[in-house]
């Protein structure tokens, strides 16, 4: 318990000194996008451990709305960033399977609703990306910025690494 506690009080600690940082990063690759700005609709599936289509390619500024749907047998996300920004996501992924919120095929939200009130960093609630258990489906609307290579990859642990990864090409 003590243990526990000690690992909570380093994790916020750790997340208050981050997040200006974090937000100003995520900025560089867009931000959440408006419903009437959407020039395009794409649907995405995600499979174990892959996503199709697995290349995009965008223009700068340009809204797209993505339809992601999880046809696989575990839980996979859908998260719009950068390299550097993905390597950083996963310590928190890798804290919420720790914690037993993320299981291998399903999310326990209630332990993640409680858990986010200890720490932020915990409730996924991050306007670039979703997290979905098999079958289930949501969208998210994204304002590409700059012309720039980024990419959409799933971070649940081990996924990225096994290359669950989509390139994202925007151009000027
Ligand atoms: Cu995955």
């Amino acid at each position: 318990m003590i243990k526990k506690l000690y690992i909570l009080t380093l994790l916020t600690v750790f997340s208050f000194s981050t997040h200006s940082f974090a937000d100003k990063n995520m900025m560089s690759v867009g931000t959440e996008g408006k419903s009437n700005e959407v020039t395009r609709i794409i649907k995405i599936k995600m499979y174990d451990n892959y996503f199709e289509p697995n290349s995009f390619n965008f223009k700068a500024e340009e809204t797209v709305k993505f339809e992601v749907e999880n046809f696989g047998e575990l839980v996979h996300e859908f998260n719009i960033a950068n390299a550097m920004m993905h390597k950083k996501h996963q310590p928190e992924m890798q804290m919420m399977v720790e914690n037993e919120i993320l299981l291998g095929d399903s999310i326990d939200r209630k332990k993640m609703a409680k858990m986010a009130k200890l720490d932020k960093s915990m409730s996924h609630q991050h306007s670039n990306s979703v997290l979905l258990e098999p079958k289930e489906k949501q969208y998210l609307i994204w304002k590409f910025s700059k012309a720039q290579n980024i990419e959409i990859a799933c971070n649940v642990p081990g996924h990225y690494d096994v290359g669950m990864i989509a390139q994202v090409k925007i151009d000027q």
